[in-house]
């Protein structure tokens, strides 16, 4: 079969629904944006680790904090799951590895903003996750088979994240006034970087045509930021707290929440690596990664003796 031929089935096994397997032809963009997303949401996994890690000895309950701990390692085992999904398509983890730590692979906007107290933990799990699950419940249709599979079962752990966040904004909106001002300053402050997440505009998102049309994502940036809107807002009401948008207003025709002006220079200069906390997330990275090489090591060196030692049982 030509090349031409080649891509020409490729094409209509995507427009019928069908899943693409590793082992299946596909034309060297579809691997490079998979690659690109695929290694870009398992670094987000991972680093998003940390601004949740900052409150764990600080959990106003024991309860809080073995909930906070269950969702955190559900987290390390989502960039597990991401991270084997993209070495199916011929990249090892140590060059995604190495890509995030020499900045050249980006991880989600959001995690460049500190946790400054433990409200900031509810509107993570509430809104971050949030955002999250609205994207990730459509990728779980994406065409790449291992990408795929690896939603449907993150998709699951997602919604309780999302349960145990929107839990302690509740809490807090149920306590005393100062109680009340935290969960509100704490909305004040992530509602628009968790609006970032989606990505630019449909009109401004370079990689959005090709990834529809091969059906890497089932929507596109504002179609999702729409979804999660419309389902925040009624949320957020139901608890007492104010989105901090003036512009907010619902269309009673379409049903749909027409809101304010994001701030995309903000969104550019947080992802190009100027953030708050861009310095501190991922140099604490590098020194995870660097103290946990003696693990690798010995995990290698046990790999080889349990190779060479069923070599010797085979001969
Ligand atoms: N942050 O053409 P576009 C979680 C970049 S973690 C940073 O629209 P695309 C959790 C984009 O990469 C869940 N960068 O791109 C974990 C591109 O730059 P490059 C994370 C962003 O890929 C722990 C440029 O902007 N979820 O739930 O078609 C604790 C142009 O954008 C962002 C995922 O990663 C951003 N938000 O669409 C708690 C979902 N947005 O690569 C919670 C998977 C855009 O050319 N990813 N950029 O240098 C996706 O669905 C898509 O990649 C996006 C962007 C919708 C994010």
């Amino acid at each position: 079969m030509s090349t031409e031929e080649k891509e020409q089935k490729f094409q209509a096994q995507i427009n019928e629904n069908g899943h693409i397997e590793p082992k299946d032809f596909m034309p060297d963009g579809y691997r490079h944006n998979l690659i690109r997303q695929i290694s870009q949401h398992a670094h987000s996994e991972v680093i998003g680790m940390q601004p949740e890690a900052n409150w764990i000895t600080r959990a106003p309950s024991l309860r809080a904090k073995q909930i906070l701990l269950a969702k955190i390692q559900d987290e390390g085992g989502h960039g597990l799951y991401l991270y084997s999904a993209a070495e199916t398509l011929g990249i090892s983890r140590e060059e995604m590895i190495e890509q995030l730590h020499e900045g050249k692979a980006k991880y989600s906007n959001i995690f460049n903003y500190p946790t400054l107290n433990w409200a900031d933990i509810g509107a993570i799990g509430w809104l971050v996750d949030g955002a999250a699950i609205v994207n990730q419940v459509s990728l779980q249709r994406t065409s790449f088979g291992p990408y795929s599979r690896a939603m449907i079962r993150i998709c699951k752990e997602e919604s309780f994240h999302q349960r145990q966040g929107y839990e302690i904004m509740t809490k807090m909106m149920r306590g005393t006034k100062d109680q009340q001002a935290m969960a509100q300053d704490a909305m004040n402050r992530w509602w628009w970087p968790a609006l970032m997440m989606f990505g630019p505009h449909d009109t401004d998102s370079p990689h959005s045509k090709d990834a529809m049309k091969w059906k890497i994502k089932r929507e596109t940036n504002d179609e999702l930021r729409q979804k999660f809107i419309d389902k925040t807002i009624p949320q957020a009401e139901l608890i007492g707290l104010t989105i901090p948008d003036g512009d907010l207003k619902l269309d009673a025709k379409t049903g749909h929440y027409a809101y304010g002006k994001i701030n995309w220079d903000e969104f550019y200069r947080v992802i190009a690596g100027n953030g708050p906390c861009n310095k501190q997330r991922v140099s604490h990275h590098v020194k995870t990664h660097e103290d946990g090489e003696w693990v690798r090591e010995a995990a290698q060196a046990y790999k080889q003796k349990r190779t060479h030692r069923e070599e010797v049982l085979t001969a």
